[in-house]
């Protein structure tokens, strides 16, 4: 147990303040309680889950396996819980949610349907004042904010957005309640992973469904299926292997890049290779390739051509196959949607599809969508439109630091952050799976922060210390080795979420440093670095 760390007499509500209940969040909770603090989680939604809380639209599932997404940090957990699918649907995984809280007795730490609209650090107690849209104040020495990468949706900008009568949904906010399709017109507006998964669905039973597509993405095959009692028994024999596995990719998944080039294999071998993980089940056909296809441009078009080979064979009308085809970006340069039928859905009478390069939205009416070449009436549509990704969640909520120092300011031409985990000026906040924190599966990572920022309070507590923040150089230094990891990859020069391009935020048309590219193992070298030398890389007292 730690001991009390408001033991130098201030009169704080809690020891941690945590926003989200999220996978991070909830990392975050859960080992922070273990040191014995006094925790307080705040989330927006009424229960947990985050992502897999607001994403309820129709086909939403996980395309990292359920067993490598699920939490690790208890081998009971993991052996008690039985996933259904190898990715699980939403349903599922919200299930799963409420059951880790009630198993471990977090909810009664959490309080959920209250947003945090501002938290400010106060010098003076070393503290932070978090205050909620209820007008509820709360002061712990500690902040973490587990908010989330793909927490706060957008609306595309086009005019009369808010005119349509009909059904209108956005895929972050979906409903609680059924939403039928059959019988009706449904327009789908995004063809990023959300769009797909919920084409693949609403194409089932719509009368028609009308597919508006920006930029086409290269889609992979899930392969998604029943978990066998079988493969039950395997997965739940395998919670070691499965942890070394996953910590030692490159991004914290169950695959990871074959170290070869991808030039050092015949041509036979190379097809044979990209065949086999196209029809292998999950990610590996992007994560588990040859190391050199999202770094070097010869490389990339190999892998490239075999996708738009691929979409040539599945799509009939060769027409429909080549407006499908992305001619602007090389494979994996954006995220890779996971998908069961997608393109065969462009085979069904019912399913047209829009491309928007060549004829662009007017506007919206009340009743349907008009683009330069005519108007397509519609009952229902669906903005599967995305996300002021990455920052925009943190950027939601006052925080200020030192100094009256806002976070929105200091991020102003993109975050900046000392492990994405930290900010120079914002002492005792940590943001686990923050802005350029080690990308990939988010669980995983997050977990990894958890277990960093327990460790790094129980030494702040061991020392009688109460103020933390990273040395301004030393997030300087991060930031470069962060660009320098960015530009080595293809899709630093693509513009999508991972390089902050959004036509729906102002100011957002530069490309800009959101992730971290380097690897996992890279990353986490970095991190234990830090605590080796006792912390030297924060500014303490
Ligand atoms: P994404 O991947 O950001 O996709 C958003 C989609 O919406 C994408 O196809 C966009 O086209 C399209 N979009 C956005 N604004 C517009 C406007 N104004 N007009 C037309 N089309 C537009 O979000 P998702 O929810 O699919 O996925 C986010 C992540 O969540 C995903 O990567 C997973 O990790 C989970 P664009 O590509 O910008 O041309």
């Amino acid at each position: 147990m730690l001991s009390d760390v408001n033991a130098a007499g201030t009169s704080l509500d809690h020891d941690a303040i945590i926003i989200g209940a999220g996978a991070s969040g909830i990392s975050a909770l859960v080992r922070l309680r273990e040191l014995g603090l006094r925790c307080r989680l705040f989330e927006t939604g009424d229960g947990p889950g985050g992502a897999w809380h607001w994403n309820r639209y129709p086909g939403a599932r996980f395309d990292s396996e359920s067993y490598s997404y699920g939490f690790f940090f208890s081998p009971e957990l993991f052996a008690e819980w039985e996933w259904k699918e190898h990715f699980s649907g939403q349903p599922e995984t919200e299930k799963y949610f409420n059951y880790v809280i009630d198993r471990f007795d977090l909810r009664k730490d959490m309080q959920f349907s209250s947003r945090v609209t501002a938290a400010h650090f106060r010098s003076e107690e070393n503290a932070w004042e978090v205050s909620l849209a209820s007008g509820e104040r709360y002061r712990a020495r500690w902040l973490v904010a587990g908010v989330g990468p793909l927490t706060l949706p957008q609306l595309p900008r086009i005019e009369g957005v808010q005119a349509f009568a009909g059904e209108a949904y956005h895929t972050a906010r979906w409903p609680k309640h059924p939403v039928s399709f059959e019988g009706k017109r449904v327009g789908v507006i995004g063809t990023g992973a959300s769009g797909v998964q919920t084409i693949q669905e609403v194409a089932k039973t719509a009368r028609h469904l009308t597919v508006f597509q920006r930029t086409a993405n290269y889609c992979a095959p899930l392969k998604n299926g029943p978990i066998t009692p079988d493969e039950q028994k395997q997965v739940k024999a395998s919670y070691e292997e499965l942890k070394r596995r996953v910590n030692s990719s490159r991004a914290w998944f169950l695959h990871t890049p074959v170290l070869r080039s991808v030039f050092d294999v015949s041509p036979e071998d190379r097809e044979r290779f990209f065949e086999d993980r196209y029809n292998a089940r999950g990610m590996g056909i992007w994560q588990g390739n040859y190391m050199d296809l999202v770094v070097d441009e010869r490389a990339n078009a190999l892998i490239s051509d075999f996708m738009h080979r691929k979409i040539r064979e599945r799509v009939r009308d060769p027409a429909i196959a080549e407006k499908l085809i992305p001619w602007d970006h090389g494979f994996g340069t954006r995220r890779v949607p996971h998908e069961t039928n997608y393109y065969e859905v462009y085979n069904q009478p019912n399913v047209t599809l829009v491309d928007l390069k060549a004829t662009p939205f007017k506007r919206i009416t009340p009743n349907g969508v008009e683009t330069s070449d005519g108007f397509h009436e519609m009952d229902m549509l669906i903005y599967a439109t995305g996300f002021d990704a990455v920052t925009g969640a943190f950027e939601a909520i006052d925080i200020e630091g030192v100094d009256g120092q806002k976070l929105k300011d200091k991020w102003s031409k993109g975050p900046v952050t000392y492990l994405g985990l930290m900010v120079n000026g914002f002492p005792n906040f940590f943001m686990p799976a923050g802005p350029l924190s080690s990308q990939g599966n988010i669980p995983r990572t997050s977990e990894y922060h958890a277990e960093w920022v327990a460790r790094f309070v129980r030494y702040m507590d061991e020392h009688g210390l109460v103020y933390a923040e990273p040395k301004l150089e030393v997030e300087q230094e991060f930031m470069e080795h962060a660009r320098e990891a960015q530009n080595r990859h293809l899709s630093s020069r693509v513009d999508s979420w991972f390089t902050g391009v959004n036509t729906n935020v102002d100011g957002r048309t530069e490309r800009r440093v959101m992730q971290y590219r380097d690897s996992a193992d890279e990353y986490r070298r970095r991190a234990e670095a830090g605590v080796a030398s006792g912390y030297e890389e924060l500014i303490k007292r």
